[in-house]
């Protein structure tokens, strides 16, 4: 059926003859940009059917320059995203702290949210190994707010004037133009290695942090230290959180890789399938609150972006939730065009005195200047508050609203007629926070930032040893694939000061003779910080299958009954089922019942869901063992330590894909089995497989 939006079919799309589109019905005509109807759209203007165009062809001049021009330059970075609208919902708790509108108990407020890679261009695949931006703008009825966050709490970098330099070492090297989406090269590590600062961050990116299996299934991170002002001006520190109410969870790096290849938005499809089946994404808000005592006596400065808060020293409360329930209607209206500033605050919320984001403040509305084009991408209604804006600015490129009337400045003496006016009460009120009596202009890191590998040794410490594992085999991945030695022993001589065993794992990974000599460090790495085991996704899984799907590999002759079962059991989880097939066309049952399929097998490999089911019927596993696509079906189930449902006419599959049963496999049939293998699934992993821990 076509949908509305549809264009409709080209009726004279060949070469001479008829031309004439006309626009019956409720089919409107086309037209120009100038709003003249259009007769022909499929030939331009010619001195007869065989001569010259003519210039005097203002509709085909004006279509071309339109299309000269479409595109707008790609964000430096995080130029790969994708964004849904939504709302947030106060449940008050911060009431007290701020004055903020949005904060008000049971306030909804409108939002857009923007997820995306860093480093890659906006074509690049979403399974990078790379930190993903969580970025919402809250329409509130006091202006737009933007929390322009990360879903790692910590950054590379403490002061923003390296911005440019870490940004420039990630991004393809410049004399080749590439690799695109990667830090595996030498530029990127020989940076990092030269900036101790960033170890933290390395940590983290190291981690599966940085291959979320969906957006739906990360926590987002505000970073920097905030401030909530109250009414009579007191102010409270604050740390945001975004805290994903499915819960956490990961790939592993072999199934990015593959992912990548097999469907590379897979992140995008993910959100818009999810939204679409109206399984809406929830986040609980969270926050860390704190006062000056306590930023006074924490081990590390609170300003310093390389830090965290653990979440044992410091509770993460709720203050209300975000859903992400609609869709853009356009990517390019919305998602391309959407302008986040991290300086849009509103009364209530105010900027602390960390430095990187002091540096954000300049640099989010320089770029969209360039990137807009002009001073009024505000008007534009992804950008457009929701709430009255009323001030004396007109004009520059493409004004969509001017100050009406005589009036265009203030102070004024035409009364009612003169427009707005400052509100005293109302209006944002910067915190009067003294500068320190030391206060000097100085270009210098304070000595309160020095301690680079505490939190990093931390962060390790805090993991599963299978996180650990992951941890390491990445350092070592990337690290084989910079070219110069010097740059590889520097860094392992970093991971000395950051946990003995990592640097020996790493090092014995890459070959690395002899051992290089820790790194200097400004500060003794600290060892006696406690293990916060809210930093390890393992230990935080989700209690829950719902929001993941199960492919079922079927063939024709696929048990009527197991599949109902597994398709009950995995709805009244809230999981979806997705058959992959020899046929995109389907099979059929035993009962003779018709199922299409969702994928065709090469194009549904095991890698795109979080649990698998194998439930040929005899003959049909017999094919299916001679098809490289369903062995690698299986084989990779197995190797990235998937759970694994079966019939029992799978077992010639699983012998031809070198598929040895063990405890992640669970046996189907036509009664309850079902339910157990998707309460199995909640687990996710079978870690304790023994294949490779890839
Ligand atoms: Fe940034 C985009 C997050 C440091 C300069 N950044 C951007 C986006 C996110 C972040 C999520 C994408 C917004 C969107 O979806 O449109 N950036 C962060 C975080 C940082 C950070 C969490 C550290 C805590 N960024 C940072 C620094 C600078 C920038 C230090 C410059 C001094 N960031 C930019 C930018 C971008 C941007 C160049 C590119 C496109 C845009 O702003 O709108 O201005």
């Amino acid at each position: 059926m076509p949908q509305p939006n549809d264009p409709a079919p080209p009726r004279n799309p060949g070469a001479g003859g008829e031309t004439h589109q006309t626009a019956g019905g409720n089919v409107p005509a086309l037209t120009t940009q100038q709003g003249v109807p259009v007769a022909d759209d499929q030939n331009t203007l010619r001195a007869g059917p065989r001569g010259p165009a003519l210039l005097e062809d203002f509709h085909f001049r004006e279509k071309i320059f339109h299309f000269d021009h479409e595109r707008i330059p790609e964000r430096v970075v995080h130029a790969r995203g994708f964004g849904v609208h939504g709302f947030f919902e106060s449940n008050g708790a911060l009431e007290s702290v701020s004055r903020a509108a949005v904060f008000k108990k049971g306030v909804k407020t409108p939002t857009f949210t923007r997820f995306s890679t860093v480093i890659g261009s906006k074509g690049s695949p979403d399974l990078a190994r790379d930190v993903r931006g969580f970025a919402t703008k809250f329409y509130t009825t006091e202006g737009n707010w933007d929390l322009v966050g990360n879903n790692i709490p910590v950054f590379f970098i403490q002061d923003p004037i390296k911005f440019p330099d870490m940004v420039h070492a990630f991004r393809p090297e410049p004399d080749r133009g590439f690799p695109q989406a990667q830090t595996a090269h030498d530029n990127a590590w020989d940076f990092v290695s030269l900036t101790p600062e960033s170890m933290h961050m390395v940590m983290w990116v190291m981690s599966a942090r940085a291959l979320p299996r969906s957006f739906r299934f990360m926590e987002g991170f505000g970073v920097h230290t905030f401030r909530l002002v109250d009414a009579q001006g007191k102010s409270t520190f604050v740390k945001f959180h975004w805290k994903p109410k499915l819960g956490l969870q990961s790939v592993v790096w072999n199934e990015a890789v593959k992912i990548n290849g097999a469907d590379p938005d897979f992140h995008r499809r993910d959100l818009w399938d999810a939204i679409g089946a109206g399984q809406f994404p929830e986040w609980e808000l969270g926050v860390q609150l704190f006062d000056d005592e306590f930023a006074r006596t924490f081990e590390f400065d609170v300003l310093d972006p390389t830090k965290i808060i653990p979440e044992e020293k410091l509770p993460v409360r709720p203050a209300g939730r975000l859903v992400l329930d609609r869709r853009v209607d356009n990517f390019f209206a919305e998602t391309e065009q959407v302008a986040f500033c991290t300086q849009n605050v509103v009364p209530g919320i105010d900027f602390s005195d960390d430095p990187l984001l002091h540096g954000r403040n300049f640099s989010y509305l320089d770029t969209q200047l360039k990137r807009l084009g002009g001073p009024n991408f505000t008007h534009l209604p992804i950008n457009a508050p929701k709430c009255p804006v009323t001030n004396f600015q007109q004009d520059g490129h493409m004004a969509m609203r001017n100050p009406r009337g005589r009036v265009n400045y203030e102070p004024n003496s035409w009364g009612d007629l003169g427009g707005p006016r400052e509100s005293p009460d109302r209006g944002f009120r910067t915190l009067p926070v003294p500068f320190g009596a030391d206060a000097a202009r100085v270009r210098q890191r304070p000595e309160t930032f020095a301690d680079h590998y505490s939190q990093a040794r931390q962060f390790y410490v805090s993991q599963t040893p299978v996180e650990q594992q992951h941890i390491a085999d990445a350092l070592v991945f990337e690290l084989s694939k910079v070219e110069r030695p010097d740059i590889r022993a520097r860094m392992v001589s970093h991971l000395l000061n950051i946990d003995n065993r990592l640097a020996q794992a790493v090092a014995r990974g890459l070959r690395l003779e002899p051992m290089p000599a820790p790194m200097p460090a400004a500060r003794p790495t600290r060892q006696d910080l406690p293990a916060s085991p809210k930093l390890s996704i393992l230990r935080n899984g989700p209690s829950t299958f719902a929001g993941r799907k199960v492919g079922a590999l079927v063939t024709d002759g696929v048990g009527a009954g197991v599949l109902a079962a597994l398709r009950k059991a995995l709805e009244a989880e809230g999981a979806m089922l997705k058959l992959v097939a020899p046929h995109i066309g389907g099979v059929v049952d035993s009962g003779g019942t018709r199922h299409p399929a969702d994928e065709k097998i090469d194009g549904g490999p095991s890698v795109l869901f979080d649990a698998v089911a194998v439930l040929p019927s005899r003959d049909g596993a017999t094919l299916l063992a001679g098809m490289p696509s369903a062995r690698d079906f299986v084989a990779d189930a197995v190797a990235h330590h998937k759970f694994i449902g079966y019939a029992a006419a799978a077992a010639s599959l699983f012998e031809k894909a070198g598929a040895a049963l063990d405890e992640g496999f669970v046996r189907l049939d036509d009664s309850g089995a079902a339910a157990g293998f998707v309460a199995t699934c909640r687990r996710l992993r079978f870690w304790d497989r023994g294949a490779a821990k890839k």
